[in-house]
């Protein structure tokens, strides 16, 4: 566990599109944390956001759950609350497999069920908060609307969305600078100029971003009756939706 990312540090012959399979999974911690500008700030404020929205006798969602890391981050925050239980999906049968022996190290009294399924395929059912932590911009453009009006009807009133994403910003000029910040984050961080540019070829036909407004603009036409965003850090944002009339 907590290897070192190398996967793009040599030349690759071709580049494949990104994938989440087993050698992803052995290094995804280092991964994430070393590509992703406030990943952990935003895991460390799940647990009392989840605090504030979970309701008794209701289910948590975590979509796209990779090893489970927002999983326990809910799972913390839903402690109180009785009758809770967590549902975790992740399409990667390699991230589920280990999200599972990852999820056994911790004691809890909150069930937590994994299932290997496609986001898009997940009913959502007497939901208080739905996390989607860096998922949805790995599902076609196209098919994002339908998974935000399936956890709008699954939500109950009061409900949240509480979810992260890549942004492109409005701008041009600003987006330009958003993407040197990131790319000096992951300089920073150890990765080369050639891991950057092969990671940023297997991810680009994976990986399609849309805008904050974008985003917001979803969650209104699901029906939405606030939606904002608490955190950016460069062209990573997390942003909260939630379901009116409680
Ligand atoms: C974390 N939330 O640590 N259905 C199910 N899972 C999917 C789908 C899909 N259609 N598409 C992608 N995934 C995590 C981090 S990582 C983000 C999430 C990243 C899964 C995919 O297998 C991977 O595990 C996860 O979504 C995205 O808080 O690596 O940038």
């Amino acid at each position: 566990m907590n290897q070192r990312d190398t996967i793009f540090s040599k030349p690759l012959p071709s580049i494949s599109d990104f994938c989440f399979d087993q050698n992803v999974v052995e290094v995804f911690p280092d991964m994430i944390n070393r590509s992703v500008p406030g990943y952990s700030s935003i895991l460390q404020t799940l647990p009392q956001l989840t605090q504030r929205f979970v309701q008794p006798d209701t289910r948590l969602y975590d979509l796209g759950c990779s090893l489970g890391s927002a999983t326990l981050a809910l799972r913390k925050g839903c402690e109180q609350a009785e009758g809770s239980e967590i549902i975790a999906v992740d399409n990667s049968q390699a991230m589920i497999e280990r999200a599972q022996l990852h999820l056994q190290g911790f004691k809890s009294q909150v069930p937590v069920h994994l299932r290997c399924e496609d986001i898009r395929e997940t009913a959502i059912e007497n939901a208080s908060v739905v996390v989607l932590n860096f998922t949805l911009q790995f599902v076609p453009r196209e098919e994002r609307m339908a998974i935000i009006n399936t956890i709008f009807s699954g939500l109950v009133k009061g409900g949240a969305l509480i979810i992260a994403e890549k942004v492109l910003a409005d701008d041009d000029a600003i987006n330009d600078v958003l993407v040197d910040l990131h790319h000096d984050f992951k300089r920073a961080n150890g990765y080369s100029e050639l891991e950057i540019s092969q990671k940023r070829a297997a991810i680009e036909n994976v990986m399609k971003i849309d805008s904050l407004a974008a985003h917001h603009q979803r969650f209104k036409e699901a029906g939405f009756a606030h939606s904002g965003t608490w955190f950016q850090c460069f062209n990573f944002a997390a942003m909260l939706a939630i379901k009116g009339d409680r």
